[in-house]
Parts: structure tokens; sequence; C-alpha cells
């Protein structure tokens, strides 16, 4: 499978340790593939294990969080962090509370967290956490208690030096609010143990903007490589949460125009652009109302809904997946060839199959890899962390400054490392290289026995 035999013996090893792990898998076959180039220059990392090292989790908690909904009936959630990898910093990434998430969901979203925080350049590890609770549906007064049975739990392995979780699918500001506030009552200490606060105890702001703008902020970048920009493009957007929200927000103030947002019900077609603030900001209504149908946007406004079908055989200059991981798969990336989509940005974590990925190769259309893309969120995480340290917290526009020095970073990081390598304009390759490179200098300076 690959060249390297070093890389196909880690790669056996971990398929016949995780046989129900698809997810997982997929997502270190990305970046071994990534990875063949540097190995074959550089024998330190078979001779020191790194990547053997690296596709092992150092810590997974398992656990059972039972809670009462509002009927008095007893509910059992089966909740979920894995704790990565540490070697650049404490374990950092989001919750998700979704009925897909697993044992392999996780660890794919925790593993690809590592080389993510990496590329961002600030001190952070890598890990995950969630839970397969449905939201859906669910009272305040039951996500109040979910979240607090969770926290319980959940308390005795994290902290503000040890690992900070934060927000993902499912997860928001009032879920943050109710995981901190049983935190805090559990050990008697505000600390910044968690990110995506609220601006009234310790949140950052743009916290909630950071994924969808950091995302327009690299596809602008990427964009100029071809003599290209944001303005003037007509864009695609799937899903309509809070990073489909701060894409099609960025977009909008870059010039861009933004023709459809997709739910679990399909998706909406808007020939005029998501483009008011009125439009906008119902995205957020819709997200809030906790339905989970985008057929409300079409009902509001007058536009074409297109039941149980994705938004990809429209026609666009660029595609922003941002709903969830394999959302777009082979025949999706065959109507966007063939309508002659040139730029794929993946903003959800890992939103393309692997047939389409090669699909999307194949055809020369340029991806830019969701963990580079979608990193400005965690990015920002990174700098409600250092707030929380420095017990300050700094204007929009300062964070704003960084976040977008951050992206252009981790563009141009990724590019160069592609082309030290001699794969000039691979942006996946780069950003798992980048990313990679980091991670594995800490772990062999700090030695084996971790
Ligand atoms: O996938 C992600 O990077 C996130 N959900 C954000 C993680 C974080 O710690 O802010």
């Amino acid at each position: 499978m690959f060249k390297s035999e070093y890389l196909n013996k880690v790669y056996e090893t971990t398929a016949q340790r995780n046989p129900n792990q698809p997810e997982f898998l997929q997502a270190v076959r990305d970046v071994l593939e990534s990875l063949e180039v540097v190995v074959a220059k550089d024998s330190r990392f078979e001779k020191y294990g790194v990547i053997e090292r690296m596709v092992e989790p150092e810590r997974t908690i398992a656990f059972r969080v039972s809670w009462v909904d509002d009927n008095g009936k007893v509910q059992v959630n089966r909740g979920f962090r894995v704790q990565f990898n540490s070697a650049i910093g404490p374990y950092k990434g989001g919750l998700r509370f979704h009925p897909s998430v697993n044992a392999s969901v996780i660890k794919f979203l925790g593993f690809e967290q590592t080389f993510k925080n990496s590329l961002t350049g600030l001190p952070m590890g890598g890990g995950k956490g969630g839970s397969d609770f449905d939201p859906r549906g669910r009272s305040d007064g039951e996500i109040m208690r979910f979240c607090q049975s969770f926290m319980t739990e959940l308390s005795k392995h994290i902290g503000a030096d040890t690992d900070v979780p934060a927000g993902d699918i499912g997860v928001g500001a009032r879920e943050v609010g109710y995981l901190f506030g049983q935190y805090k009552r559990l050990r008697n200490e505000f600390t910044g143990v968690i990110t995506g606060k609220g601006i009234s105890y310790g949140g950052s702001l743009i916290r909630p903007e950071a994924t969808g703008f950091g995302a327009v902020y690299y596809a602008d970048e990427m964009l100029h490589t071809f003599g290209e920009e944001v303005k003037g493009k007509t864009f695609a957007v799937s899903g309509f949460g809070n990073v489909a929200w701060g894409t099609v927000k960025k977009i909008n103030e870059l010039g861009g125009k933004v023709v459809t947002i997709s739910g679990p019900d399909g998706y909406i077609y808007d020939a005029d652009g998501i483009a008011t603030e009125e439009k906008i900001n119902f995205m957020l209504e819709m997200r809030a109302s906790g339905r989970d149908k985008v057929q409300d946007y079409a009902d509001k406004f007058g536009v074409p809904f297109y039941a149980g079908q994705r938004p990809w055989g429209e026609k666009f200059d660029v595609a922003m997946p941002c709903a969830t991981q394999n959302e777009v798969g082979l025949e999706d990336a065959k109507k966007m060839v063939a309508n002659g989509v040139k730029y794929y940005v993946e903003v959800a974590n890992m939103p393309t199959t692997d047939e389409a990925v090669a699909y999307f190769r194949q055809n020369k259309v340029v991806i830019a890899p969701s963990k580079a893309v979608n990193a400005g969120g965690v990015a920002v995480s990174g700098l409600e962390m250092a707030q929380n340290s420095m017990r300050y917290s700094w204007t929009s526009e300062e964070v704003d400054t960084k976040l977008k020095q951050i992206m252009k970073n981790i563009y141009k990081n990724s590019y160069d490392a592609a082309k030290k390598y001699g794969l000039e304009g691979d942006l996946v390759a780069g950003a798992n290289i980048a990313g990679f490179e980091k991670v594995a200098e800490a772990m062999i300076a700090q030695g084996i026995a971790y």
C-alpha cells in the first residue's frame, strides 16, 4: 500500500489493532501517505518509532454518563476523551455531542487535532472527546443535567495545564457554560479549563467566528497563489451551524457570494446570496431553535429547498463543506468537476471520502485540507488560554489580527513544506508534513518512555 516498508508495517499494525474504526484508519492513511517523502529522507522517524507512537493515543478514557430526563426516566450515554498527544502542549480539542459519536470518530478527530494544533504554531497537544448523546429535541434542563453528569467524570481527567476541551458539533456556548460551571463547582477553581466560554466568564472575543473567519482567510491566501481572490466568487457552503455561519459572514465581508447552505433535511439555494444581516443572523436562530432543519430558511425567505439532497450539483466557483465527516462522496466530486469547480476547501473535519479525494486529485482540483483550513477555531481557543493565563482580555481587533496572521502562517508553512519535498502545490501533503515535523521533533527530544 505504501512505498515505505516502515509505513506499511505501522499501518498494518494500526489496522489490526483497530478493526472497527474506519474513520480513524481513514485519517491515519491520509497522514501516512503524505509522510512517504519525509521518512524516505530522514531515518530518525523510524529509528525512534515516532510514527507508531503517534498513531496510538497516549490515553483513552471511556465512561458512562447517566442522567435523568424530564419524564423522570434514567438515560445512559457513553462519554469519551481521547488524549492523543501531549508532545507540544496540554491536550487540546473539542467535545462533540452527536448520536454518530463512537470510539472511531473521536479517535480520528483526536489524531487530526494533533497535527492541526501543531500547525497553529501555539503550544497545544491533541485531544478530542464527546458523547453519543443527541441534543436534538432535549429541553434546556435536560441539556444542563447531561452536561453536569458528563463533567462529573471528565473533571477527573482534565485541567488548565493537562487537557483543555472546547465545543464541536452539538456543543456550543450554552453547553460550554454548563460544563465549565460544573467543573468549577467540583474543583472550587476558576481556571481556563475549557475554551469557547462566554465573554462574561473568561471567553475570548472572536472565538465564535474564528473557525469560519479563519477558513476564509486561508481560502483567500490560497486563491492569491493562483492570482485570484474571494471577491467576486460564488461559494457553495454546506451545514448551517457555527462554522458555516462564520464562513458565510466572512465571505460576504470579503465580497464573495454564498448561494447554498444545508442541513440533515436537504439544502437551500439562494440566488441573491445569503448576504443580508437578517439572512446571516437567521442561521444562528435556526441553530438555536434546536430543530436542525434548513428548510426553515427557504420558508422564511422564499427560496428553493431541495429535500434530502446535497448542494454540490449547483453552479459555483468554490466549495466549502462545513457540515461533518465524509459528507462529500465520489458522486458529489464528479458533479463539481463536471461543473468546472477548481477549488475545494474543506472546513468540516475530514469531510471528503477517499474516493472523492482521489477523483479531485485526478482532475487537478485544488484541495485545501481541513486540518489547516479550520485551524482558526482551535487557534483562537489557544488565544483564549493565553488570555486566561494572563487574567486579561484582548479586543476583537487584536484577536482578529492574530487570527489572520496565524492563518497566513499556516498557509505559507504548508505551501513551503510541500515545496521542500518536491510536492509544490499539494496543500494536503504540506499541512500533514508541517504539522508532523514539529510534533515529531518534540517527541524525539523528550525520549521514548512516555
Ligand atoms: O475541530 C476543532 O478544531 C474544534 N472543534 C475546536 C477545538 C478547540 O479546542 O477549540
